[in-house]
């Protein structure tokens, strides 16, 4: 195969502003909520104000006499035909997994669940509507409690079921063959840390609300939704629906944010689909904030119980995790898998040589639980990077220099770990000191001291944080060795039109992402074309027809590659074009600085484009035999590892020891994403992961009272940060290259939220050891750190 582009232009690396910023940040665009079409109607949703009971009744008969509406229906009116909602990832065989009805039909299980729909002329008909539907509810009993709901006398989220644990998931290095047996590993420890640690749940609370407009009308029957999975929605609709798959199109136009929350197939977007039939005109639901933080999935919600065993010197001989993991109600679509990411994580960048990792998931009546950023690897980096804290405070070692003896060292790479991972690359030093010179930790060390021993109500705190995270997923055969029913493959099309600008067809779904830009610089690198003359295609599956989407950080581990892989074929396939054109033989030319040229002619000798092969093929006038009219080329990509970034986050936090407030004082995050393609985009993303881990460390946590409702409906309740809440983040990188990618890069759209909140908790206990306080029970709001300061709130 040809080199491409043996002297790249420099567009890779390149700190180019978003091309889809201007678009995007002015709302001129596409969302789904500004689709119109002509006679589209409009759906509301009647939900469960409760959170257990048996529906008795419904009746809908009086809201088809209001103003305006054209049709209402219950679960009861579709029961034979809705079918279930999907779960992709059945992680054991034996996986009790409930049906999923878009529209409950006999019984609610978690408030907010959706009942009855309304669909009328104008919004606000369907929502008025919504008041006179009637239903009959039998409460039942309600459990919320992980422990209680897998008690022996539980009260059952899904009597017929027997019980409410979903699964048990074990994995063990002694009986794997990675490592030892972590019982002995026990029995020869000094020391033993033993914690308990609350993942609290959140919600992923993206910025455009969910929606959705299907439009049954034409050939095809076509779905608008703010998703990030355009392509999974069309292939689990027509398997949902029974629709044939080429009847179904599916639109990702813009979406406004998604962090792992639009990775579903809701139950809105089936219903929909369902109304749209049954009228026979489109249908649009847009949902309300109030909506979307009831009913759109919920993250993190675990319960980690922990043990770390090691030496005096500091060598962590074993760990131990036992997890529960609350599934909510139902299973979306990777519910069960998500603590499984997590599963892989908790030895980090650590020579653990024993572990023993047990998760069983729990159903209680809450909404369904699914990915949220990061997706169980933020609750792991946690619980270790939180342990070794603890360690170094029981041996009194600094906590950096408890991880440095522990870490994989540069030298010791390819690395395989306890947990059956083979780490590709990395420089934990190399980011370390990177990141104590930046933060000033001996200075600030220095300070704390001096705090500390002047009795200042204001304590300094200083919290560590070293991660690394498997992304990129992919791969494929390790996915279905985990029982994903998904692949992990991407594709990737270049369309050189005749006059020599670029399409590109991609099958990720970016929704925040920026990957018009950054796909755009890969391929003017590659091609030698202008970054302004590429045009990025992508969300819609008759543009885009195949792709496995965009979450888990993959987008240019995988579809990078593809993209790379289907450049290195249009330059194959214009060359013996340009050849042709030269007049010289194929082997004699070199592609650089965007021209094809004879080997060893200077860069300003003349040459040809891929612009002029484009015209050439296009014109086809006196083309060599077995030339195609096209340069155009197709490429996938499925690769054999995932892909690891790397990097140390540090945080030195102020706590009012008389009021409980934290402030942030400075933030430090070296990142080791691998080679760049745009520093602008990377550091965007790792600002705005940084933010959602401190959100999870001091501002948010969905809470439900006693009987199962969301007490933090709204966003007076529900706290994520403004940009006034959140520190400055001095955000630098090291650049340890993935030897497998050829762009040498790793993921990170979800390194900064891995990596933060541990980061800032640790920080704030530190800031407390003086004054007994060992743990702080997230988010660490001012009235929790005033409880631990006064003894109440080690839990
Ligand atoms: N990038 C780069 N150089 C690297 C690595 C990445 O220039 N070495 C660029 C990529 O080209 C891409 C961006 O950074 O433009 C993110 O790339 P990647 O790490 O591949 O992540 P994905 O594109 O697959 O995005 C998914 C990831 C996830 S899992 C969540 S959750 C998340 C995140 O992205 N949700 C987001 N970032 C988000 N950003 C926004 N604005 N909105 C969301 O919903």
């Amino acid at each position: 195969m040809t080199t491409v582009q043996e002297r790249p232009t420099g567009e890779v690396g390149a700190a180019r502003k978003r091309k889809e910023d201007a678009r995007l940040i002015t709302g001129r665009t596409m969302w789904t909520e500004n689709v119109m079409l002509p006679g589209m109607l409009h759906l509301a949703i009647l939900r469960s104000p409760m959170a257990h009971a048996r529906i008795t009744r419904v009746d809908t008969s009086a809201a088809l006499r209001e103003p305006g509406v054209v049709t209402a229906f219950s679960g009861r009116d579709v029961a034979e035909t809705q079918g279930s909602l999907p779960c992709a990832w059945p992680v054991t065989e034996d996986m009790v997994h409930p049906d999923h009805p878009p529209l409950a039909v006999d019984e609610v299980r978690h408030a907010g669940e959706a009942v009855a729909v309304v669909v009328a002329r104008d919004r606000a008909s369907a929502v008025d509507a919504l008041a006179t539907i009637e239903v009959d509810y039998e409460p039942l009993p309600v459990v919320l409690d992980m422990e209680e709901a897998l008690a022996e006398d539980a009260r059952l989220v899904h009597a017929d079921k027997g019980t409410n644990k979903a699964y048990t998931w074990i994995f063990d290095s002694g009986e794997a063959g990675t490592g030892h047996g972590v019982d002995a590993a026990f029995a020869g420890a000094e020391v033993v840390i033993k914690r308990r640690y609350i993942q609290q749940r959140l919600i992923p609370a993206f910025m455009e609300p969910r929606s959705v407009v299907v439009d049954p009308t034409g050939d095809q029957h076509t779905i608008w939704s703010a998703t990030q999975i355009p392509h999974i929605l069309r292939v689990m609709v027509a398997l949902v629906t029974g629709t044939p798959e080429h009847k179904v199109r599916v639109v990702a136009p813009d979406v406004g944010g998604g962090f792992g929350g639009k990775l579903q197939v809701t139950a809105e977007e089936l219903i929909a689909f369902m109304a749209a039939q049954r009228v026979g005109k489109p249908v649009k639901y847009t949902e309300s904030r109030s909506d979307s933080l009831l009913s759109a999935h919920h993250g993190r919600d675990q319960i980690q119980d922990l043990e770390l065993a090691a030496r005096r010197d500091g060598t962590v001989l074993g760990l131990r995790v036992n997890l529960l993991a609350n599934m909510g109600a139902y299973l979306g679509i990777v519910t069960p898998g998500v603590p499984l990411l997590g599963a892989f994580m908790y030895n980090a960048i650590y020579k653990f040589p024993a572990y023993r990792f047990v998760c069983t998931g729990v159903y209680t009546n809450t909404t369904t639980t699914d990915a949220y950023r990061g997706a169980g690897r933020p609750e792991a980096t946690y619980a270790i990077e939180r342990l070794m804290d603890e360690l170094a405070v029981e041996l009194d070692m600094d906590p950096v220099e408890v991880r440095r003896r522990n870490w994989i060292r540069h030298d010791e790479f390819p690395f395989d770990t306890v947990a059956g991972l083979t780490y590709d690359s990395g420089n934990y030093e190399a980011a370390t000191d990177k990141a104590l010179e930046l933060f000033g930790y001996e200075a600030l060390r220095a300070e704390q001291a001096s705090r500390r021993e002047s009795g200042d109500p204001v304590q300094l705190g200083i919290g560590v944080s070293t991660y690394t995270e498997m992304c990129g997923l992919a791969p494929s055969r390790v996915l279905g060795a985990l029982r994903y029913a998904a692949g992990g493959w991407e594709t990737a099309s270049i369309r050189v039109l005749p006059t020599g600008k670029v399409e590109v067809v991609t099958g990720t779904s970016p929704h925040g992402q920026g990957h018009e830009t950054a796909w755009s610089q890969i391929v003017a690198d590659r091609l030698g074309v202008p970054f302004e003359d590429v045009e990025v295609l992508h969300g819609d599956t008759r543009t885009s027809h195949k792709g496995l989407d965009t979450y888990g950080s993959r987008s240019l581990a995988v579809g990078g590659i593809a993209l790379v892989n289907a450049c290195t074929k249009v330059v194959d396939k214009a060359k013996p074009v340009a050849a042709h054109l030269l007049e010289c033989d194929v082997s004699d030319l070199e592609f650089a600085d965007g021209a094809f040229r004879v080997r060893g002619a200077p860069s300003d000798a003349a040459g040809k484009t891929i612009a002029d092969c484009a015209f050439a093929v296009f014109a086809a006038h006196d083309m060599p035999e077995g030339v195609e009219p096209t340069i155009d080329a197709d490429a996938t990509y499925d690769p054999g590892n995932f892909s690891f970034p790397h990097g140390t986050h540090l945080c030195a936090t102020e706590v009012d020891t008389e009021t409980g407030r934290v402030t942030i004082r400075s933030y430090v995050a070296v990142d080791d994403v691998g080679r760049v393609i745009n520093p602008l985009i990377v550091e965007g993303q790792v600002h705005g992961g940084v933010a959602q881990g401190i959100a999870q460390a001091l501002f948010e946590e969905a809470v439900y009272d006693s009987e199962g409702n969301l007490l933090t409906g709204t966003f007076i309740d529900y706290t994520p940060p403004s940009a006034a809440d959140l520190p400055d983040i001095v955000s630098d990188r090291t650049e340890t290259p993935a030897p497998d990618h050829p762009l040498g890069a790793k993921g990170v759209g979800e390194a900064g939220t891995i990596a933060s909140t541990p980061a800032v908790i640790n920080a704030i206990v530190d800031a407390l050891r003086p004054y007994g306080v060992s743990d702080i029970r997230m988010p660490a709001t001012p009235e929790r750190v005033w409880q631990a300061l006064r003894g109440g709130a080690r839990s």
